[in-house]
């Protein structure tokens, strides 16, 4: 399997973010990257490209213009206006509050264009997130174009929050969604976006919900008690034309890795029924047992089990690299789940 690494990820480098209104170490850092990018060369998967620039209009094709505008500039607003170090967000416009109307001040417009303040804008945001999107198009390329197998894109910050006008959980360009209506706009009818990152990816989710075309499925921490918090329940299962080709399966923090099996399968079984041509794995490894910000137990077996079941929905199939932040373990865990993928060839 060959992969697409985006060299820019680095240009995105936040040193603390806010938890509980305090500033902390952030943990979205680009160690992560790195320590993945050495995992995957000792492994011998296979080649490790660049990313091809496709340009903006892909990126237009899922996020509101004015939104990426807004991200390509922000950070010498901040700066502008003030700012010094990482840029935050401080209001938000929550319900009764228009959110129709862009307002002219910078602190309204960060909150217009976010959902948390966990997420650093940094100078180099926008290079390394454009990036991360070329890649990830870039690895589709190799599926719909040289009709490889599968691709894995090695990139951060990852993207499954972010919205069509919003930044939050880490996330800024949401790379999965931006491949996946990519791969509807080259001719494949029915694509299945399956996310096994901790979090629920409430900007995915949110992106396809009224949409038959793309079949969104999630297995994720519990949002009563987990980030998001205000989205990824068991009843939303789309809207309108979208009904029924949404799927969440919401487990309690601490889940065994029995249950989390259970719900994959389920997953797996939706997504199956559903016919896809491609499928894109949303894959975050923040399921690991020693992951600082999650609680599900996942280890180096289930990570190469996972990506054994993958291999058998018998798919050309797309990872995106999301969430994980036990920094050192990450890349062992995304290899195990790639090797568990290539190993039943
Ligand atoms: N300081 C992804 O995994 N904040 N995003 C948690 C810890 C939000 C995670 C608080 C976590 C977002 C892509
Ligand atoms: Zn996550």
């Amino acid at each position: 399997m060959r992969s697409i690494y985006n060299g820019h990820h680095g240009a995105h480098a936040a040193s603390k973010e806010f938890f509980r209104g305090r500033l902390v170490d952030a943990f979205e850092v680009p160690a992560r990257a790195d320590y993945v990018l050495k995992a995957l060369q000792a492994s011998g998967l296979g080649e490790i490209l660049p990313p091809v620039d496709h340009g903006r209009a892909p990126l237009e094709r899922v996020h509101a213009p004015a939104y990426l505008r807004f991200i390509e500039g922000a950070y010498a607003e901040w700066l502008a206006t003030g700012g010094e170090g990482e840029a935050f967000p401080a209001v938000w416009p929550v319900r009764s509050l228009r959110s129709d109307v862009e307002p002219k001040s910078f602190a309204a417009r960060m909150g217009l264009y976010s959902m948390d303040s966990g997420s650093p804008l940094t100078a180099g945001t926008w290079e390394a997130a454009y990036w991360g999107a070329q890649a990830t198009l870039t690895g589709l390329n190799l599926l719909l174009k040289d009709a490889e197998r599968s691709a894995y894109v090695l990139t951060r910050p990852p993207g499954h929050h972010a919205g069509a006008d919003f930044f939050g959980g880490y996330c800024f360009i949401n790379n999965a969604a931006v491949a996946a209506q990519a791969a509807r706009d080259a001719g494949v009818e029915r694509v299945a976006i399956l996310d096994v990152d901790y979090h629920h990816g409430n900007g995915t989710q949110a992106i396809f919900y009224e949409r038959a075309d793309v079949f969104y499925a999630s297995i994720h921490g519990d949002p009563q008690t987990e980030f998001p918090f205000f989205l990824g329940h068991a009843d939303e299962r789309g809207a309108g034309a979208g009904m029924g080709f949404n799927a969440n399966f919401p487990l309690p923090a601490g889940s065994s890795n029995e249950l989390w099996f259970e719900a994959f399968e389920k997953a797996l079984d939706q997504l199956n029924a559903y016919a896809p041509g491609l499928l894109i794995v949303s894959l975050g490894v923040d399921t690991y047992g020693g992951d600082p910000i999650s609680h599900f137990k996942l280890d180096r077996p289930e990570f190469r089990r996972m990506g054994q079941a993958l291999r058998s929905m018998q798919l050309p199939t797309l990872f995106v690299q999301e969430g994980g932040y036990a920094t050192e373990a990450i890349g062992h865990n995304v290899v195990a789940v790639l090797q568990g993928f290539e190993d039943l060839s």
